[in-house]
């Protein structure tokens, strides 16, 4: 198949997804045509059949702002007419699906409806329950799902939230996020990459939105680091990380929290990480806990969202209320101060992550598009 994907490029689950799926179709013998404002940030080198196209809008006096959904469009139109796309995949309703329908609409301009790719798109969570529930993008929101040819939502938490909130006229199926368990695998540990001596390691991953509760990750440590010797890794950046930084100094903790900024290659740390916290308000799925487990990283979660569709209470890690500062202190503990306890986490996170594996994910996908090919 021929099979453009339409993304964000920036550090996030829905670009990770995208781009995974889009390597994983290639290395399969599809053409994927990649469409994002710069190259995906997980990309990496060069990989056969894959095509990208960075989206440039242009810059007039009269625009305050370049029209960079509508310079998609153009892009997708312009590559889906010449390469004869079979698919667009848009991975986030806002502004991707849009494009990709708008782009159909210019290509039918070209040639009958028959001939034109089919849209499917993804939903990844935060195009629904933040951008989606705002009144200046709910009826977009609306449109992208109903004038898709297929919709897929990756956990059922957020297939049931998009029904409850757009009642859409198309089905949604799930197609869960996944990990590749032959990259995402715990390593030897470097631990003196980092100067670390001994004690146990704690990794948090996001982008530092609110949605994250990146303060209740740093009260959750600091209640661990008083009954054990432990180092915190926080990796990305955010809008929440000055208050964060301005915390950790104050509670006088700032030896035991690294800020590691923004990092692609999140594999070594995950190899000598001993537990994730990932205390989000809701994750529709939360991708980065999945590639932590694959990694043999236990997790303490929130109790929402797609989090009880992958991870086991009491098994490979624990889920609590969102704001259960003192119930995540103490699961967190009781995994981190007993070995036997964690070995047996560590390994069920393992195995549970291979339910996960990108191979199983990426056939579901294959046959979603072909179904609707086949349809047309
Ligand atoms: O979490 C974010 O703010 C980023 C967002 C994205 O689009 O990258 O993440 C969403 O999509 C991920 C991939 O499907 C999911 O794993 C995340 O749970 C989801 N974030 C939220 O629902 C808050």
């Amino acid at each position: 198949m021929k099979i453009g994907i339409s993304c964000h490029h920036t550090y996030g689950g829905s670009g990770a997804i995208a781009t995974e799926l889009g390597k994983a179709l290639a290395l399969k013998g599809h053409t994927v045509h990649f469409f994002s404002q710069a190259a995906p940030f997980r990309l990496g080198l060069y990989s056969r059949n894959i095509h990208c196209h960075e989206i440039e809008a242009m810059n007039y006096p009269l625009f305050e702002t370049p029209y960079h959904s509508l310079a998609l469009a153009s892009k997708i139109a312009e590559v889906a007419y010449y390469e004869e796309l079979d698919v667009v995949h848009a991975h986030y309703a806002i502004p991707h699906a849009i494009s990709a329908m708008l782009a159909r609409q210019m290509l039918e301009e070209k040639c009958p409806a028959s001939e034109c790719f089919r849209i499917v798109t993804t939903l990844h969570g935060t195009d629904i329950t933040i951008v989606g529930a705002d009144r200046s993008m709910s009826d977009a929101v609306r449109l992208a799902i109903n004038k898709s040819d297929g919709v897929t939502a990756v956990s059922g938490y957020l297939r049931d939230e998009t029904i409850r909130m757009f009642t859409p006229r198309k089905p949604i199926e799930v197609i869960y996020n996944f990990v590749d368990t032959t990259v995402f695998k715990r390593l030897p540990g470097r631990r003196d990459l980092l100067g670390l001596d001994g004690g146990k390691v704690v990794i948090h991953i996001s982008n530092f939105r609110p949605v994250k509760r990146i303060m209740d990750v740093l009260a959750i440590f600091e209640r661990v680091q008083r009954e054990i010797d432990a180092t915190l890794l926080l990796v990305g950046d955010g809008p929440d990380r000055g208050e964060a930084e301005t915390w950790v100094r104050q509670q006088g903790i700032g030896g035991k929290v690294r800020f590691l900024g923004k990092l692609d290659d999140i594999v070594p740390l995950l190899s000598i990480a001993d537990l994730m916290l990932m205390p989000s308000n809701v994750e529709s799925f939360g991708l980065a806990a999945l590639e932590a487990m694959a990694c043999g990283v236990p997790v303490v979660v929130t109790d929402a969202g797609g989090f009880p569709e992958f991870v086991r209470q009491g098994v490979d890690g624990f889920r609590h209320a969102h704001g259960d500062i003192e119930g995540m202190s103490r699961s967190a503990l009781s995994i981190l101060q007993d070995e036997a306890v964690w070995q047996r986490f560590s390994e069920a996170a393992v195995s549970q992550a291979g339910r996960f594996e990108t191979a199983l994910k990426v056939e579901e996908y294959e046959a979603f598009y072909r179904r609707l090919i086949d349809e047309a």
